[in-house]
């Protein structure tokens, strides 16, 4: 078939209306098709004018299209997913490329890729962040599939994209399940970046700030080092007020956070490869721990802690929450890049990791000035081990690193959590102490197990153990 729609889209929810109302207007025709046939109708029919061809089938829908046929499917992730990729396998043809544009986990898309490689389609995994704003007005996206689907799709991703500095927000990420993978491990950092910024929050708010206050400090922050979407949506967040009462919004809102899942696949994907993510970690628990709001409730009143409050100088704490916000932020995307570095080696996706933190710029929640920082960083040093040990961030890391530590002293002798700011901070502790204890610990195992060790004045690589004595209970 000649002619036929540029582009398809499945699933016309949020995302999917966003995403081709997008498409749409960066000038190409788009076929749309949606599982409850009212919600085409009501969605073409307010969109008067556009190129827009609703479909009632997904028959009509596949021979609406330009070929090789290019399709998104933005529907719920999960079984939705391969439930539309069912009945599509009989109308497609060979070369047609199929994207799931959802936020499917990435071992789901390795699955469907092996699935539809060998009846000859092309599936393209896509991490497209930004929610609806994003879809709309463009989106960071990270595709991965085959090399083959790059140079086709590339014109449309790269017109819908965000822009930052002329450079469209997306890249080829890398084969299989590469661009999924990456996506979780942009909404894990997210999840590190939320909590800091809540713990920040909850600090200036123990010495006695006001949300209005507070809001210029986050409006402050926001011109500087920490410039980022999420900083600038904290400061507009506490800033509003409550029509009704007049109150601050924020202490309206109850203490119960929530979540979708990703910040846990990225947990027990750090798991299984044996990298440390503790800021990531810190970040889930602690959204876990906040959602256990009645057991917390009892526990306030039966277990003791001092007042949690900070008898400080407003604009020394300032600094120093500073200082130790930004070096923790710089932990979390050590971990996050460290998890991506470990996992690329293993795939062989051969991932870009200043090219990611480039096209996280813009589009995507955890789009922030500093991300510039990570490009030149691995620019420079593309083999680069950990992000922290490269000369900008070691400056910066040695710079705050004194405040940090009095920030995260002052909130343990105040009783006030502030789980990732002292998570990442004992992992920079970690990682820069030349000698640990785990020689003790070595000997405990050994001790128990005769599991043997090294030794510091022994050839690397030989193992020793110990006659221990025996133990009498
Ligand atoms: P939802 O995740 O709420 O899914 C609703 C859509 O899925 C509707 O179009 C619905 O059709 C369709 N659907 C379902 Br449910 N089951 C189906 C099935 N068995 N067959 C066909 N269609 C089915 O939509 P969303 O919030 O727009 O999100 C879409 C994707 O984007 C998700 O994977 C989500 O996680 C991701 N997402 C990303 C962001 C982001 O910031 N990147 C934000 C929000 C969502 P119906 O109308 O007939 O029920």
């Amino acid at each position: 078939m000649s002619g036929g729609n540029d582009f398809g889209l499945i699933g016309l929810a949020v995302m999917g209306q966003n995403l081709v109302l997008n498409i749409e207007s960066r000038g190409f025709s788009v076929s749309v098709y949606n599982r409850t046939p009212a919600t085409t109708d009501d969605f073409v029919a307010r969109h008067p004018g556009k190129r827009l061809t609703g479909c009632h089938s997904l028959a009509d829908f596949v021979a609406s299209l330009a070929r090789p046929r290019k399709l998104m499917i933005m529907v719920k992730a999960g079984a939705a997913v391969d439930a539309v990729i069912e009945q599509l396998i009989p109308l497609l043809e060979a070369d047609d490329i199929v994207i799931d544009g959802g936020n499917s986990l990435y071992t789901d898309t390795e699955r469907r890729d092996a699935w539809l490689t060998p009846l000859g389609l092309r599936f393209v995994g896509a991490g497209v962040s930004g929610g609806e704003e994003g879809a709309r007005k463009g989106p960071a996206i990270m595709p991965g599939g085959p090399a083959s689907t790059w140079g086709v799709m590339r014109p449309i991703f790269e017109a819908i994209a965000a822009q930052v500095d002329g450079q469209p927000c997306v890249m080829h990420i890398g084969p299989g399940g590469a661009g999924h993978y990456v996506k979780m491990i942009h909404n894990g950092i997210e999840y590190g970046d939320m909590q800091l910024i809540c713990e920040a929050y909850s600090l200036l708010q123990a010495a006695g700030m006001s949300t209005d206050q507070m809001a210029a400090v986050f409006e402050q922050w926001n011109d500087g080092e920490l410039q980022s979407y999420l900083i600038q949506i904290t400061a507009k967040a506490l800033a509003q007020r409550d029509a009704e009462t007049g109150k601050p919004v924020v202490d309206l809102i109850l203490d119960k956070a929530g979540q979708k899942g990703t910040g846990q696949w990225t947990q027990l994907n750090a798991a299984e490869n044996a990298v440390v993510i503790s800021t990531i970690n810190a970040a889930v628990e602690a959204r876990v721990l906040s959602s256990q709001k009645a057991q917390r409730v009892v526990a306030s009143r039966q277990l003791q802690g001092p007042p949690a409050r900070l008898a400080v100088d407003h604009a020394t704490l300032v600094a120093q929450v500073h200082d130790a916000l930004y070096a923790s932020k710089i932990v979390s995307y050590a971990q996050g890049l460290d998890l991506m570095r470990t996992m690329s080696d293993k795939k062989q996706w051969a991932l870009d990791l200043g090219g990611i933190a480039s096209i996280w710029r813009g589009g995507c929640i955890i789009r922030a000035r500093f991300l510039n920082r990570i490009t030149e960083a691995y620019q420079d040093d593309p083999a680069l081990g950990n992000l922290m040990l490269a000369p900008f961030f070691q400056q910066v890391l040695n710079r705050g690193q004194m405040a940090w530590r009095q920030v995260v002293a002052q909130a343990v002798g105040a009783g006030i959590p502030v789980p990732a700011f002292s998570a990442s901070l004992a992992y920079y502790d970690s990682l820069r102490t030349e000698r640990l204890s785990a020689n003790l610990l070595q000997a405990q195992r050994d001790f128990f197990g005769a599991l043997t060790f090294e030794r510091f004045d022994g050839p690397a690589g030989r193992w020793f153990n110990t006659d221990w004595p025996e133990v009498i209970e």
